[in-house]
């Protein structure tokens, strides 16, 4: 057994009796009550996820494995030179709960390089695409198309003991992973660059090999990195990360799960967003004739927008009550990388001026900034003007945490899920039920 996974196997016995107690001995234990609003509201904020991966405090932001965000881009290792740590890195420290060592980070580096190399149906699925499909559509069905690769279906079928449905899934979601960036990078290629394929190099992380593929120059690695990491995970709830587990849950294999979890994204309310900020932000440049708007301007801008009965993507969010902490991470970038960057000038603009706003509307819960209004304006000032395409990026990113999460789901037996839905006429009786006891 290859030593990342014999650690993670361990780790995952010694996890198993505390699920099982929780669920043996305090199953009965009420954690949450569920109101009307709720059930007709999106489920919004019913505690009934578990995972370990990360967890979203709605003051505080994401943390991954219990590490803040400056934290994980301060202790994950880094490769030689640069500012940003390997992504590999990230994804052992979501898998396992630690910081990888120097050969713990070598072998998990080790193993999405030997296994990043694309079937060639994938190339074909990618291209047999009709023009102007939008590339979220794409990604999704060539990562679908990778189904029958899947170790996970063939162990299933020839009868694997259910305790071991982790190790399959780990295979599948190693081998899913590493092929992420080939994949985003020639749909990008393709179209929107002459369609030739830039082989990877296998001397390269991860960030730095989508980096190569994609055919853009340092720093550009840099910003892949802090993407892919930025991205990876915020806990169980939202639409792409339920999606996945939702999906993975009836033992769909990896590949059916991750290409529903990008449909999901692919919304947006969702990861859609990042590209509905740099659509927002042209619209406002071209009326601007390309000048830095006062604020003012801005707000008259902000105000169009809400009176037309639209939001104003990048800003809100169903669980955060302050600034994301993914916002200003990147608002740190930008301030040291990119301080004359138009764009960046208008965004910041707009932080002074939304929040305040969206105040005075008084609808938004939180009036603050999320991830998507401020990283599209990095992929811009590097060269990657197409926003459509970004979300793939998002995409990319959020894959590891949810691989992560599945293959938890299996090590720890959760189980194929299933809320119960109620009628409108059923929701009415317990309402009336409850305004006569008052
Ligand atoms: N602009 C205008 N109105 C907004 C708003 C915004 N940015 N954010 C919330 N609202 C409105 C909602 O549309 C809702 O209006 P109605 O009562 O008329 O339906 C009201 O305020 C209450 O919404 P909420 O409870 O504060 O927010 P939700 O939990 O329902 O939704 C969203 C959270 C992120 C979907 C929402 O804030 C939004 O639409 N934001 C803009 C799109 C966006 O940036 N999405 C990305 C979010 C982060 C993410 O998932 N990234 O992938």
């Amino acid at each position: 057994m290859a030593n990342v996974k014999q650690q993670l196997h361990e780790k995952i016995l010694a996890w198993r009796p505390r699920t099982e107690k929780l669920l043996k001995e305090y199953g009965e234990v009420v954690v949450d009550k569920v109101t009307i609003s709720q059930i007709i509201g999106g489920m919004r904020d019913i505690k009934s996820l578990v995972t370990d991966i990360s967890y979203l405090d709605p003051e505080e932001g994401i943390r991954y494995r219990g590490y803040t965000l400056g934290q994980v881009f301060e202790l994950l290792p880094k490769p030689k030179g640069a500012e940003m740590p390997y992504v590999e890195g990230l994804y052992y420290l979501l898998l396992t709960g630690d910081i990888p060592n120097s050969t713990e980070l070598a072998e998990i580096v080790d193993e999405f390089n030997k296994r990043r190399i694309l079937p060639r149906y994938v190339y074909e699925v990618i291209d047999a695409f009709p023009c102007c499909s939008h590339p979220m559509t794409i990604f999704s069905t060539a990562i679908l198309s990778m189904s029958r690769e899947s170790f996970f279906n063939k162990k299933y079928h020839a009868g694997v003991n259910k305790l071991d449905y982790w190790d399959p899934t780990y295979e599948d979601a190693l081998n899913l992973l590493a092929k992420l960036p080939e994949i985003g990078a020639y749909i990008y290629r393709k179209i929107y660059r002459d369609g030739k394929r830039i082989q990877s190099n296998p001397n390269l992380d991860m960030g730095a090999n989508f980096a190569h593929m994609m055919g853009i120059g340092a720093p550009y690695d840099e910003v892949t990195r802090m993407n892919f990491i930025l991205h990876a995970d915020h806990e169980s709830g939202n639409v792409s990360a339920h999606t996945g587990h939702l999906v993975a849950s009836s033992l769909s294999d990896v590949y059916l799960a991750i290409s529903s979890m990008i449909n999901g994204l692919a919304g947006p309310l969702h990861g859609l967003a990042n590209q509905e900020v740099l659509r927002w932000l042209q619209d406002v440049s071209e009326k601007m004739d390309g000048k830095v708007p006062t604020v003012d301007e801005m707000k008259q801008f902000v105000w169009d927008t809400l009176h037309s009965g639209q939001v104003i993507p990048g800003y809100g969010h169903a669980v955060l009550r302050k600034t994301d902490p993914r916002y200003s991470f990147q608002r740190e970038f930008c301030q040291k990388n990119l301080p004359d960057d138009i764009l960046f000038k208008y965004t910041d603009l707009l932080y002074q001026v939304v929040p305040d706003i969206l105040r005075e509307q008084g609808k938004a819960k939180n009036p603050w900034p999320n991830v998507d209004a401020q990283s599209g304006i990095i992929q811009w000032h590097y060269g990657v003007t197409e926003y459509d395409f970004y979300t793939v990026l998002f995409g990319i990113g959020r894959a590891i945490g949810i691989c992560a999460n599945i293959v938890w789901d299996r090590a720890l037996g959760y189980s194929l899920e299933r809320p119960k839905s109620v009628t409108t006429e059923m929701l009415e009786k317990i309402a009336m039920g409850a305004k006569s006891e008052d």
